[in-house]
């Protein structure tokens, strides 16, 4: 050990923390601890074990630094981020990049030296008069080929305590593996505060180095910019998979059950604010992750871990008729933090499309609020944000799988992708095969932008996979990783692609909410072979009989023909539209795009336009039973 850091250690750390941390046998770890004690000048330090004290010391520090307060119900407490750290701050988020080296338009980089200079000069002395808590964790089930170790180091104690709810505990994995163990490092302060929330939101940066699995967060205190196991270590995992043959993908996993006690198991990649969260909870099927996915192959088969054990929700539209497991869990005394929902006198929280009437007055994001309140741009104060979340540990929904921590993970059957689509996706179609799936539906998702980031919303743009706003290698190559990984194996997943938003000429939605819950039970049983489906152009549908049946079945709805031919019917021009922009955007801002990108792309025009000049431009799906 080098005696210089440990000096640094042996003069801020008391001597119970001090052992805490030399119990870890890892000279990098030592060095990262002291290196970065001596740039941000803590007041103090605590080291945190996985033990029950340790972690109810996390709680209450949260309170008592007045970063959350309790509410009403036993163990709900209340967190606000500032009026103008609501979302993931993508224009600030940026990778630190070796010079000369440039990953194209979508990859947001900046020269790495000048970066970590910046980054450097804004977190020196940020953690002045503030207790640095230094947090270890395990990303995926522990001792499993899955595991990724990661240790944060956060003055919020926030923070702290909402990655005890999302992930697993991994000081005594660093103890088992010492000098061998390889981690991820985050450095995260919320710099200097005002009442509770980061003051400095100029200095708001989030650099990653993923060269060297480092991530540095300042001046903010957003979950989506500071959980540094969530985005950010995901933007680490997505290079280090890439290396290594398997996948990180921004995915929901879920068992479907299906006939005869049969469980199925999805994995589902959708843009924030999509559905993800909603279907991964559905009524009638089991969770095992909602957010993000590590995907290997064995034995021929793909399986998937849930990176995360709990759950950063997005708590608008949450009701009971709609969402009746988190509904549940949310009005329990659950550990459960509330982020930028709406507080009220009585200690209970609204949010936007709770079931209760909204009220006319309480505590959000804002300050004080009364019902119309406006910024100073005049623009309306909603009772809660948008982007408003829960966190909670996912054992606190009924319908967790018992499979959350085998360290195996589950064989993934299919894989979903869904976007915020009015007017173009049907609601579910299934590819024709796995390289028409990762080009066709996965490669050219694209969704209408939401409250999740920062920015205008309701534009529609581009999003692979879900995953665009964290891939860390040039996107064409990307791409290349998804094609090659099914392509060895004998049985790659199936893949569908799901559109919960497509619109009437109107604008009026053309599907129910719960709707979703026939589309899964579909994709299942087309995984089984027990249905049919109709080829089209763009891939293959479902044929009537079999979702009126499951309509009938499931929701106990009558499904009319007039129903599934609005849903189903294929709007050619609308798809090459979509076809058009997708493949000018791979053109014009992907250089490295794998040319079967353009061959796919060609025949599937190519099948829509012969299919327009034999039927029209609107084509009910019943015109393509030959
Ligand atoms: C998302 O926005 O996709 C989330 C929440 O899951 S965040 O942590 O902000 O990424
Ligand atoms: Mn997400």
């Amino acid at each position: 050990m080098n005696e210089k850091w440990l000096e640094i250690l042996r003069n801020k750390l008391q001597d119970n923390h001090y052992t805490k941390l030399l119990d870890i046998d890892n000279h990098h770890l030592v060095q990262f601890v002291a290196e970065y004690i001596e740039l941000c000048k803590p007041a103090d330090v605590y080291i945190c074990t996985d033990s029950q004290e340790d972690l109810q010391y996390i709680r209450e520090s949260a309170i008592r630094n007045g970063e959350e307060e309790k509410l009403a119900i036993e163990g709900h407490t209340i967190h606000f981020d500032g009026y103008h750290d609501q979302a993931r701050d993508k224009a600030h988020t940026q990778f630190l990049l070796p010079k000369g080296v440039d990953l194209g338009p979508y990859i947001n980089g900046i020269d790495k030296e000048e970066g970590l200079k910046e980054i450097k000069k804004i977190m020196k002395n940020i953690m002045v008069g503030k207790t640095l808590y230094v947090r270890f964790f395990c990303l995926g089930p522990t001792r499993s080929e899955f595991s990724m170790l990661t240790v944060q180091l956060t003055d919020s104690a926030y923070v702290a305590h909402s990655l005890d709810l999302l992930y697993r505990q991994g000081y005594e994995e660093f103890k088992r593996q010492g000098e061998k163990a390889k981690f991820f490092r985050i450095v995260h302060s919320a710099g200097e505060l005002e009442n509770g929330v980061s003051k400095n939101v100029a200095d708001r940066r989030i650099y990653i180095d993923t060269e060297e699995g480092v991530v540095f967060s300042a001046n903010t205190q957003y979950g989506g910019n500071t959980l540094g196991l969530k985005k950010l270590s995901m933007r680490l995992a997505i290079k280090r998979a890439s290396e290594e043959g398997w996948l990180c993908e921004h995915m929901f996993v879920m068992g479907v059950h299906g006939n005869h006690e049969r469980i199925t198991y999805f994995t589902g990649a959708f843009p924030s604010l999509c559905g993800k969260t909603s279907t991964s909870t559905l009524v009638g099927e089991t969770i095992v992750g909602d957010d993000i996915a590590y995907l290997r192959k064995r034995d021929g088969k793909v399986y998937a871990v849930n990176v995360e054990k709990g759950m950063f929700g997005i708590i608008m539209g949450v009701n009971s008729k709609d969402d009746p497991i988190i509904w549940e869990a949310l009005n329990k005394p659950n550990e459960i933090i509330f982020s930028n929902v709406l507080k009220l006198e009585d200690g209970s929280v609204y949010w936007i499309g709770k079931d209760s009437e909204i009220p006319e007055k309480g505590v959000n994001y804002s300050g004080e609020w009364t019902l119309g309140k406006r910024d100073e741009k005049g623009n309306e104060i909603t009772s809660s944000h948008k982007n408003a979340r829960f966190t909670l540990d996912l054992k606190c929904l009924e319908n967790v799988s018992a499979e959350i921590d085998n360290p195996f993970g589950v064989h993934v059957s299919g894989f979903i992708y869904g976007g915020r689509d009015s007017n173009t996706w049907v609601p579910v179609r299934e590819a024709f095969d796995w390289k028409h799936g990762i080009i066709s539906v996965a490669s050219a998702l694209e969704s209408e932008t939401t409250a999740a980031t920062l920015g205008r919303e309701g534009v529609p743009k581009l999003n692979p996979m879900s995953n665009l706003d964290f891939i860390p290698i040039p996107l064409g190559q990307y791409i290349q990783i998804n094609l090659d990984f099914g392509c060895d194996i004998e049985n790659p997943p199936h893949i569908f692609g799901v559109n919960y938003f497509l619109q009437d000429k109107k604008g009026n939605f053309v599907n129910d909410r719960m709707d979703k819950r026939i589309w899964l039970k579909w994709m299942e049983q087309r995984v089984h072979g027990e249905v049919e489906a109709i080829d089209t152009p763009v891939g293959r549908i479902p044929v009537y009989q079999d979702l009126k049946r499951l309509f009938h079945d499931l929701l106990g709805k009558e499904y009319t023909e007039e129903d599934y031919v609005q849903q189903f019917t294929i709007r050619v021009n609308e798809f090459l539209n979509k076809i058009h922009r997708v493949v000018e955007t791979y053109k014009t801002k992907a250089p490295t795009t794998p040319d079967i990108l353009f061959e796919i792309a060609a025949e599937e025009t190519q099948r829509l336009n012969e299919a327009r000049a034999q039927f029209g431009d609107y084509i009910a799906p019943q015109k393509f039973i030959y």
